[in-house]
């Protein structure tokens, strides 16, 4: 049976080291600050906000929450985004994606000032990551380090198979495991034989979006799993795009979903936006 890596316990970890470094710093000067936006009314996009300021409150950070309507126009969000660039309170600024359709996402991760994207979304962000001077990561893959190094799986030289090519999860995560010495292979929905591939990754990470998606049968015995997918069912259930119960009669380690990659999601947005506040 495979080891289930608790997200939870590791990102509980993470935010113990933040909140305290934090402590610290406000002794001599402001707490970090982060302000996150979120445009209409998308249920998981708000659970997930919510998330992200109840994480900036445990830690101690100040924070901002903007919940506008799903009629605010690119013109307006461009506007306060433009004022929360000059905000010295404020060292970190994240739109919650998705934007309703009227609103080009590239557009406003562009305005944002890339020494206050946490996301690390925009391109001069993007850029680092590919060249590896980055120093702010991008948050899910980030998490997924970390939680690959509490199984204490050393990734030099293994076969690391993603599943998935978004700019959010799949490109920057095959970098940051390509920076870590792995051999990487991506994959997507154009992949011919893709069971034969995923059957060869020591470390396999899953950004498909379908539930169940990934089965027993196309992962090696003994890998460490790692499962991405946020998928709801019609009851509202959420479900990862790992067929769980099978993954791990084969799997060595596995992350459950929910209490597996997203938590660790927020903990590194809040690692970003203490590392955006040391530089700002
Ligand atoms: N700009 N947009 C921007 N930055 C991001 O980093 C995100 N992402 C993704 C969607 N859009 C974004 C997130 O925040 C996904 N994501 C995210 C963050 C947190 C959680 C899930 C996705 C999370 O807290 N997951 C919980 C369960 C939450 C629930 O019950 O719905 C978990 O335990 O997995």
């Amino acid at each position: 049976m495979a080891q289930i890596i608790d997200g939870k316990l590791v990102s509980a970890r993470l935010r113990e080291e933040i909140r305290h470094e934090v402590e610290k710093m406000k002794e001599h000067g402001r707490a970090p600050g982060l302000a996150v936006i979120l445009v209409g009314e998308d249920p998981a996009s708000q659970v997930y906000v919510k998330n992200k300021e109840k994480a900036c409150a445990e830690v101690g950070f100040y924070s901002e929450k903007y919940l506008l309507p799903e009629t605010t126009s690119e013109h307006e969000l461009i506007a306060l985004i433009n004022k929360l660039n000059a905000n010295t309170d404020i060292d970190g600024i994240l739109v919650q994606s998705p934007v309703p359709k009227h609103i080009d996402y590239k557009k406003i991760v562009d305005t944002i000032d890339p020494s206050k994207d946490v996301d690390a979304f925009s391109p001069v962000n993007v850029g680092r990551i590919m060249l590896g001077t980055y120093s702010l990561a991008p948050c899910t893959p980030a998490g997924i380090m970390e939680l690959i190094a509490s199984t204490g799986t050393d990734i030099s030289g293994k076969n690391c198979v993603v599943v998935g090519r978004s700019n959010i999860v799949g490109k920057p995560m095959a970098m940051l495991l390509l920076h870590a010495d792995g051999t990487v292979t991506v994959c997507h929905s154009k992949t011919k034989n893709l069971k034969e591939i995923t059957s060869n990754a020591d470390i396999l990470v899953a950004a498909v979006g379908k539930a169940g998606f990934i089965t027993a049968d196309m992962i090696k015995p003994g890998a460490v799993v790692i499962d991405v997918g946020m998928n709801r069912d019609e009851n509202g259930k959420l479900t990862g795009d790992v067929d769980f119960d099978g993954a791990c009669n084969v799997a060595s380690f596995i992350t459950p979903v929910p209490g597996g990659v997203g938590p660790m999601t927020i903990t590194m947005l809040l690692k970003n936006t203490l590392t955006s506040r040391k530089l700002h």
